[in-house]
Protein backbone atom coordinates (compact mmCIF):
# COMPACT_ATOMS: atom_id res chain seq x y z
CA UNK A 1 0.00 0.00 0.00
CA UNK A 2 2.41 2.34 1.05
CA UNK A 3 4.73 1.87 -2.18
CA UNK A 4 2.11 2.83 -4.19
CA UNK A 5 1.24 6.29 -2.50
CA UNK A 6 4.90 7.05 -3.27
CA UNK A 7 4.77 6.10 -6.94
CA UNK A 8 1.71 8.67 -6.79
CA UNK A 9 3.48 11.39 -4.97
CA UNK A 10 6.09 10.96 -7.77
CA UNK A 11 4.23 10.77 -10.43
CA UNK A 12 2.34 13.96 -9.77
CA UNK A 13 5.20 15.89 -8.07
CA UNK A 14 8.15 14.53 -10.51
CA UNK A 15 7.26 13.05 -13.49
CA UNK A 16 5.08 16.29 -14.94
CA UNK A 17 7.34 19.35 -14.40
CA UNK A 18 9.99 17.63 -15.82
CA UNK A 19 8.62 16.62 -19.15
CA UNK A 20 11.02 14.98 -22.05
CA UNK A 21 13.92 13.51 -19.38
CA UNK A 22 15.05 10.25 -20.16
CA UNK A 23 16.37 8.12 -17.22
CA UNK A 24 19.22 9.48 -14.64
CA UNK A 25 16.83 11.89 -12.54
CA UNK A 26 18.42 13.46 -9.84
CA UNK A 27 17.44 11.00 -6.78
CA UNK A 28 15.39 12.78 -3.91
CA UNK A 29 14.94 11.46 -0.53
CA UNK A 30 11.40 10.36 -1.10
CA UNK A 31 12.30 8.35 -4.27
CA UNK A 32 12.40 4.91 -3.63
CA UNK A 33 15.68 3.80 -5.65
CA UNK A 34 12.85 1.09 -7.60
CA UNK A 35 10.96 4.16 -9.35
CA UNK A 36 14.08 4.92 -11.51
CA UNK A 37 12.91 5.27 -15.23
CA UNK A 38 13.55 1.80 -17.11
CA UNK A 39 13.18 1.60 -21.45
CA UNK A 40 11.42 -0.81 -22.77
CA UNK A 41 9.48 -1.64 -26.36
CA UNK A 42 5.18 -2.26 -25.84
CA UNK A 43 5.37 -6.16 -27.13
CA UNK A 44 1.52 -6.65 -26.64
CA UNK A 45 -1.59 -4.59 -25.73
CA UNK A 46 -4.79 -5.82 -24.10
CA UNK A 47 -7.82 -3.59 -23.02
CA UNK A 48 -4.99 -0.74 -21.29
CA UNK A 49 -2.80 -3.18 -19.77
CA UNK A 50 0.87 -3.54 -21.59
CA UNK A 51 3.62 -6.00 -21.58
CA UNK A 52 6.64 -4.00 -22.24
CA UNK A 53 9.95 -5.93 -23.11
CA UNK A 54 12.77 -4.03 -20.63
CA UNK A 55 16.20 -3.05 -22.04
CA UNK A 56 18.72 -5.40 -19.79
CA UNK A 57 22.01 -4.44 -18.93
CA UNK A 58 23.26 -4.65 -22.34
CA UNK A 59 20.79 -2.68 -23.54
CA UNK A 60 19.49 -5.19 -25.47
CA UNK A 61 15.61 -5.05 -25.36
CA UNK A 62 14.65 -8.46 -27.08
CA UNK A 63 15.75 -10.60 -24.61
CA UNK A 64 15.52 -8.97 -21.22
CA UNK A 65 12.12 -9.27 -18.73
CA UNK A 66 8.66 -8.70 -19.58
CA UNK A 67 6.92 -6.59 -17.19
CA UNK A 68 3.09 -5.59 -16.63
CA UNK A 69 1.97 -1.95 -17.39
CA UNK A 70 -0.23 0.72 -17.43
CA UNK A 71 -0.37 3.86 -18.57
CA UNK A 72 0.08 7.14 -15.96
CA UNK A 73 -1.72 9.77 -16.02
CA UNK A 74 0.83 12.30 -17.12
CA UNK A 75 0.73 10.56 -20.32
CA UNK A 76 -3.06 11.98 -20.85
CA UNK A 77 -4.32 10.98 -23.83
CA UNK A 78 -1.36 9.82 -25.52
CA UNK A 79 -1.85 6.62 -27.68
CA UNK A 80 0.35 3.39 -26.64
CA UNK A 81 0.72 0.95 -29.26
CA UNK A 82 2.92 -2.23 -29.54
CA UNK A 83 6.75 -1.20 -31.42
CA UNK A 84 6.03 1.93 -28.61
CA UNK A 85 9.54 2.16 -27.31
CA UNK A 86 8.23 3.87 -23.69
CA UNK A 87 10.09 4.86 -20.48
CA UNK A 88 8.04 3.45 -16.76
CA UNK A 89 8.86 3.83 -13.29
CA UNK A 90 8.04 0.50 -11.13
CA UNK A 91 8.99 -2.49 -12.81
CA UNK A 92 10.46 -4.42 -9.86
CA UNK A 93 7.35 -5.50 -8.98
CA UNK A 94 8.73 -8.97 -8.32
CA UNK A 95 6.75 -10.48 -5.72
CA UNK A 96 4.11 -7.76 -6.15
CA UNK A 97 0.95 -7.59 -7.82
CA UNK A 98 1.90 -3.64 -8.69
CA UNK A 99 1.65 -3.24 -12.14
CA UNK A 100 4.75 -1.19 -13.61
CA UNK A 101 3.55 2.67 -14.84
CA UNK A 102 4.44 3.87 -18.67
CA UNK A 103 5.36 7.81 -17.67
CA UNK A 104 6.95 8.66 -21.49
CA UNK A 105 6.48 7.91 -24.72
CA UNK A 106 9.68 8.07 -26.88
CA UNK A 107 9.36 9.88 -29.85
CA UNK A 108 8.53 7.24 -33.14
CA UNK A 109 10.30 6.55 -36.15
CA UNK A 110 7.12 5.34 -37.78
CA UNK A 111 3.55 5.58 -37.51
CA UNK A 112 1.73 3.25 -39.55
CA UNK A 113 -1.92 3.96 -39.84
CA UNK A 114 -4.73 2.96 -41.27
CA UNK A 115 -8.67 3.77 -41.11
CA UNK A 116 -11.47 1.38 -41.18
CA UNK A 117 -12.72 2.50 -44.25
CA UNK A 118 -12.07 5.63 -46.27
CA UNK A 119 -14.16 8.47 -45.11
CA UNK A 120 -13.54 7.11 -40.99
CA UNK A 121 -11.72 10.59 -39.44
CA UNK A 122 -10.80 8.28 -36.32
CA UNK A 123 -7.14 7.20 -37.85
CA UNK A 124 -5.80 4.22 -36.19
CA UNK A 125 -2.11 3.53 -35.60
CA UNK A 126 -1.45 -0.35 -35.80
CA UNK A 127 2.44 0.16 -35.10
CA UNK A 128 4.98 2.36 -34.24
CA UNK A 129 8.17 2.36 -35.01
CA UNK A 130 7.91 -0.53 -37.55
CA UNK A 131 10.60 -0.77 -40.64
CA UNK A 132 9.38 -2.79 -42.57
CA UNK A 133 5.76 -4.25 -43.68
CA UNK A 134 5.25 -7.60 -44.66
CA UNK A 135 2.19 -8.08 -46.53
CA UNK A 136 0.84 -11.76 -46.66
CA UNK A 137 -1.21 -12.91 -49.00
CA UNK A 138 -2.09 -16.71 -49.73
CA UNK A 139 -2.40 -18.33 -53.14
CA UNK A 140 -5.94 -19.46 -52.28
CA UNK A 141 -7.89 -19.99 -49.35
CA UNK A 142 -8.19 -17.39 -49.26
CA UNK A 143 -8.05 -15.69 -52.56
CA UNK A 144 -5.52 -13.19 -53.32
CA UNK A 145 -6.89 -9.67 -52.50
CA UNK A 146 -5.13 -7.16 -55.13
CA UNK A 147 -6.95 -4.08 -53.20
CA UNK A 148 -5.85 -4.86 -50.57
CA UNK A 149 -2.20 -5.45 -51.23
CA UNK A 150 -2.26 -1.85 -53.15
CA UNK A 151 -4.00 -0.26 -50.29
CA UNK A 152 -0.80 -1.87 -47.86
CA UNK A 153 1.39 -0.56 -50.48
CA UNK A 154 0.20 3.10 -50.27
CA UNK A 155 -0.37 2.94 -46.37
CA UNK A 156 3.41 1.70 -46.44
CA UNK A 157 4.81 4.70 -48.57
CA UNK A 158 2.61 6.69 -46.49
CA UNK A 159 4.15 5.68 -43.56
CA UNK A 160 7.90 5.49 -44.75
CA UNK A 161 8.13 1.76 -43.96
CA UNK A 162 9.64 -0.39 -46.77
CA UNK A 163 7.16 -2.87 -48.18
CA UNK A 164 7.78 -6.78 -48.83
CA UNK A 165 5.38 -9.38 -50.21
CA UNK A 166 5.07 -12.64 -49.30
CA UNK A 167 3.22 -15.21 -50.88
CA UNK A 168 1.72 -18.34 -49.21
CA UNK A 169 0.06 -21.84 -50.09
CA UNK A 170 2.14 -21.72 -53.15
CA UNK A 171 1.51 -25.70 -52.65
CA UNK A 172 -2.21 -24.68 -53.22
CA UNK A 173 -2.11 -22.99 -56.17
CA UNK A 174 -0.15 -20.55 -58.12
CA UNK A 175 1.89 -17.58 -57.93
CA UNK A 176 1.94 -16.40 -61.43
CA UNK A 177 -1.12 -13.87 -60.91
CA UNK A 178 0.24 -12.12 -58.08
CA UNK A 179 4.35 -12.27 -59.95
CA UNK A 180 2.89 -11.08 -62.64
CA UNK A 181 1.27 -8.03 -60.69
CA UNK A 182 3.98 -7.51 -58.27
CA UNK A 183 6.96 -9.03 -59.97
CA UNK A 184 7.92 -5.58 -61.97
CA UNK A 185 7.59 -3.35 -59.01
CA UNK A 186 10.85 -2.83 -56.65
CA UNK A 187 9.12 -5.30 -54.18
CA UNK A 188 11.10 -8.12 -52.32
CA UNK A 189 8.49 -10.80 -52.77
CA UNK A 190 8.98 -14.29 -51.12
CA UNK A 191 7.01 -17.53 -51.45
CA UNK A 192 6.07 -19.62 -48.41
CA UNK A 193 5.16 -23.30 -49.99
CA UNK A 194 3.31 -25.80 -47.16
CA UNK A 195 3.90 -23.39 -44.65
CA UNK A 196 7.97 -23.39 -45.01
CA UNK A 197 9.34 -19.81 -45.69
CA UNK A 198 12.62 -19.67 -47.68
CA UNK A 199 16.35 -18.74 -46.12
CA UNK A 200 16.39 -15.42 -47.99
CA UNK A 201 13.24 -14.29 -45.96
CA UNK A 202 14.99 -14.71 -43.12
CA UNK A 203 17.65 -12.56 -44.29
CA UNK A 204 15.14 -10.14 -45.01
CA UNK A 205 13.81 -9.53 -41.72
CA UNK A 206 17.55 -9.64 -39.66
CA UNK A 207 17.46 -6.32 -37.91
CA UNK A 208 14.21 -5.04 -39.25
CA UNK A 209 10.82 -4.32 -37.17
CA UNK A 210 8.44 -6.12 -39.22
CA UNK A 211 5.07 -5.82 -39.08
CA UNK A 212 2.64 -8.44 -40.78
CA UNK A 213 -0.69 -7.56 -42.13
CA UNK A 214 -3.12 -9.42 -44.67
CA UNK A 215 -5.96 -10.64 -44.44
CA UNK A 216 -7.50 -13.54 -41.83
CA UNK A 217 -6.26 -16.88 -42.64
CA UNK A 218 -3.14 -16.27 -45.30
CA UNK A 219 -0.97 -17.74 -42.82
CA UNK A 220 1.12 -15.05 -40.69
CA UNK A 221 0.99 -16.52 -37.45
CA UNK A 222 1.63 -19.52 -39.23
CA UNK A 223 4.78 -17.91 -41.11
CA UNK A 224 5.98 -15.90 -37.87
CA UNK A 225 5.78 -19.88 -35.82
CA UNK A 226 7.87 -21.07 -38.47
CA UNK A 227 10.07 -17.81 -38.08
CA UNK A 228 10.65 -17.42 -34.34
CA UNK A 229 11.57 -20.99 -32.40
CA UNK A 230 9.22 -21.48 -29.70
CA UNK A 231 6.65 -19.64 -30.73
CA UNK A 232 2.96 -20.69 -30.20
CA UNK A 233 0.73 -18.32 -32.07
CA UNK A 234 -2.65 -19.85 -32.09
CA UNK A 235 -3.53 -20.55 -35.74
CA UNK A 236 -6.81 -21.27 -37.20
CA UNK A 237 -8.72 -22.94 -40.02
CA UNK A 238 -10.05 -21.41 -43.33
CA UNK A 239 -14.43 -22.00 -43.98
CA UNK A 240 -14.04 -24.10 -46.97
CA UNK A 241 -17.52 -22.74 -47.66
CA UNK A 242 -16.85 -18.96 -47.66
CA UNK A 243 -12.77 -19.12 -48.18
CA UNK A 244 -12.10 -17.26 -45.22
CA UNK A 245 -10.37 -17.15 -42.62
CA UNK A 246 -11.59 -17.20 -38.65
CA UNK A 247 -9.97 -14.30 -37.47
CA UNK A 248 -7.83 -16.42 -34.83
CA UNK A 249 -5.35 -13.64 -33.80
CA UNK A 250 -7.10 -10.90 -31.81
CA UNK A 251 -4.22 -8.28 -31.11
CA UNK A 252 -0.49 -7.69 -32.16
CA UNK A 253 2.49 -9.21 -30.75
CA UNK A 254 5.94 -8.47 -31.49
CA UNK A 255 8.47 -11.24 -30.98
CA UNK A 256 11.81 -11.01 -31.08
CA UNK A 257 14.06 -12.93 -34.14
CA UNK A 258 17.15 -14.64 -33.14
CA UNK A 259 19.04 -12.93 -35.29
CA UNK A 260 18.22 -9.49 -34.24
CA UNK A 261 15.15 -7.47 -35.00
CA UNK A 262 11.50 -8.32 -34.83
CA UNK A 263 8.56 -9.49 -35.90
CA UNK A 264 5.19 -8.19 -35.37
CA UNK A 265 2.06 -10.90 -35.89
CA UNK A 266 -1.15 -8.72 -36.68
CA UNK A 267 -5.14 -9.74 -36.77
CA UNK A 268 -6.37 -10.33 -39.95
CA UNK A 269 -7.76 -7.29 -41.39
CA UNK A 270 -10.86 -6.87 -43.46
CA UNK A 271 -10.21 -3.60 -45.31
CA UNK A 272 -7.32 -1.01 -45.44
CA UNK A 273 -9.00 2.64 -45.14
CA UNK A 274 -6.60 5.70 -46.37
CA UNK A 275 -8.45 8.25 -45.52
CA UNK A 276 -5.71 9.87 -43.88
CA UNK A 277 -3.18 9.67 -47.37
CA UNK A 278 -3.72 12.24 -50.25
CA UNK A 279 -5.06 10.45 -53.16
CA UNK A 280 -2.18 12.51 -54.81
CA UNK A 281 0.25 10.25 -53.06
CA UNK A 282 -1.13 6.83 -54.42
CA UNK A 283 1.05 7.31 -57.27
CA UNK A 284 4.07 6.35 -54.97
CA UNK A 285 2.57 2.81 -54.53
CA UNK A 286 2.93 2.03 -58.46
CA UNK A 287 6.10 3.12 -59.00
CA UNK A 288 6.05 0.70 -62.08
CA UNK A 289 3.04 3.78 -64.15
CA UNK A 290 5.38 6.45 -63.24
CA UNK A 291 6.91 6.52 -66.74
CA UNK A 292 3.41 7.15 -67.65
CA UNK A 293 2.90 10.37 -65.81
CA UNK A 294 5.87 12.28 -67.69
CA UNK A 295 3.39 13.87 -70.24
CA UNK A 296 0.44 14.39 -67.42
CA UNK A 297 -1.01 18.08 -66.53
CA UNK A 298 0.21 19.60 -63.69
CA UNK A 299 -1.80 18.61 -60.49
CA UNK A 300 -3.09 15.39 -62.81
CA UNK A 301 -5.17 13.22 -60.39
CA UNK A 302 -4.38 10.18 -62.88
CA UNK A 303 -8.17 9.74 -63.24
CA UNK A 304 -9.08 12.48 -65.79
CA UNK A 305 -9.10 12.51 -69.92
CA UNK A 306 -6.08 14.40 -70.31
CA UNK A 307 -4.19 12.15 -67.99
CA UNK A 308 -0.30 11.11 -69.55
CA UNK A 309 -1.14 7.31 -68.33
CA UNK A 310 -4.10 7.29 -70.85
CA UNK A 311 -1.81 6.84 -74.01
CA UNK A 312 0.86 5.46 -72.74
CA UNK A 313 -0.86 1.90 -71.53
CA UNK A 314 -1.74 1.52 -74.92
CA UNK A 315 1.73 0.41 -75.60
CA UNK A 316 1.80 -1.94 -72.14
CA UNK A 317 1.56 -5.41 -71.34
CA UNK A 318 -1.80 -6.72 -69.97
CA UNK A 319 -0.27 -6.95 -66.35
CA UNK A 320 1.24 -2.82 -66.41
CA UNK A 321 -3.02 -1.85 -67.65
CA UNK A 322 -4.20 -4.11 -64.82
CA UNK A 323 -1.62 -2.21 -62.69
CA UNK A 324 -3.07 1.16 -63.76
CA UNK A 325 -6.95 -0.68 -63.27
CA UNK A 326 -5.85 -0.87 -59.58
CA UNK A 327 -4.73 2.74 -58.57
CA UNK A 328 -7.69 4.38 -60.58
CA UNK A 329 -10.30 1.61 -58.63
CA UNK A 330 -8.34 3.24 -55.74
CA UNK A 331 -8.52 6.73 -56.60
CA UNK A 332 -11.95 6.48 -57.44
CA UNK A 333 -13.30 4.46 -54.55
CA UNK A 334 -16.80 4.89 -53.48
CA UNK A 335 -16.03 6.51 -50.65
CA UNK A 336 -13.05 8.69 -51.40
CA UNK A 337 -14.74 11.29 -53.08
CA UNK A 338 -17.26 11.80 -50.34
CA UNK A 339 -14.12 11.81 -48.08
CA UNK A 340 -12.68 14.98 -49.50
CA UNK A 341 -16.09 16.71 -49.21
CA UNK A 342 -16.24 16.09 -45.51
CA UNK A 343 -11.97 17.43 -45.42
CA UNK A 344 -13.29 20.69 -46.27
CA UNK A 345 -16.08 21.63 -43.61
N1 LIG B 1 -1.59 -25.40 -47.52
C1 LIG B 1 -1.07 -24.41 -46.79
N2 LIG B 1 -1.72 -23.99 -45.69
C2 LIG B 1 -1.17 -23.00 -44.96
C3 LIG B 1 0.06 -22.40 -45.32
N3 LIG B 1 0.32 -21.42 -44.43
C4 LIG B 1 -0.70 -21.44 -43.55
N4 LIG B 1 -1.60 -22.39 -43.84
C5 LIG B 1 -2.87 -22.71 -43.13
O1 LIG B 1 -3.76 -21.60 -43.21
C6 LIG B 1 -4.61 -21.58 -42.05
C7 LIG B 1 -4.65 -20.19 -41.45
O2 LIG B 1 -3.38 -19.87 -40.94
P1 LIG B 1 -3.12 -18.76 -39.79
O3 LIG B 1 -1.64 -18.71 -39.61
O4 LIG B 1 -3.97 -18.97 -38.63
O5 LIG B 1 -3.61 -17.44 -40.56
P2 LIG B 1 -3.56 -15.93 -40.02
O6 LIG B 1 -3.18 -15.08 -41.21
O7 LIG B 1 -2.70 -15.80 -38.84
O8 LIG B 1 -5.09 -15.66 -39.67
P3 LIG B 1 -5.73 -14.61 -38.57
O9 LIG B 1 -5.01 -14.76 -37.29
O10 LIG B 1 -7.15 -15.02 -38.51
O11 LIG B 1 -5.56 -13.25 -39.18
C8 LIG B 1 -4.05 -22.64 -41.10
O12 LIG B 1 -4.86 -23.78 -41.22
C9 LIG B 1 -2.65 -22.91 -41.63
O13 LIG B 1 -2.20 -24.21 -41.37
C10 LIG B 1 0.74 -22.88 -46.51
O14 LIG B 1 1.83 -22.42 -46.91
N5 LIG B 1 0.13 -23.89 -47.18
MG1 LIG C 1 -3.08 -15.10 -36.92
ZN1 LIG D 1 -1.98 11.74 -64.86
Amino acid sequence: MTSRKVHERWDEDDVRIRPGRTKSRPRTKERPAHTEAETGMVVAVDRGRFTVALSSADDEIAMGQRVFAIKSRELGRKGIVVGDLVDLIGSDTSGTDDLARIVRRQERTSNLRRTADDIDPVERIIVANATQMAIVTSTADPEPSFGLIDRALVAAFDAGIQPILIITKTDLASADALHAMYGPLDLPVFTVTSRIPPPELHEALRDEITVVLGHSGVGKSTLVNAIVPGSVRSTGHVNSVTGKGRHTSTSALALPLVDGGWIIDTPGIRSFGLAHVDADQFIRAFPDLEPGIANCPRACSHDEPDCGLNEWIQQQPANVQDRLLSLRRLLTAPTRASAEVADSY
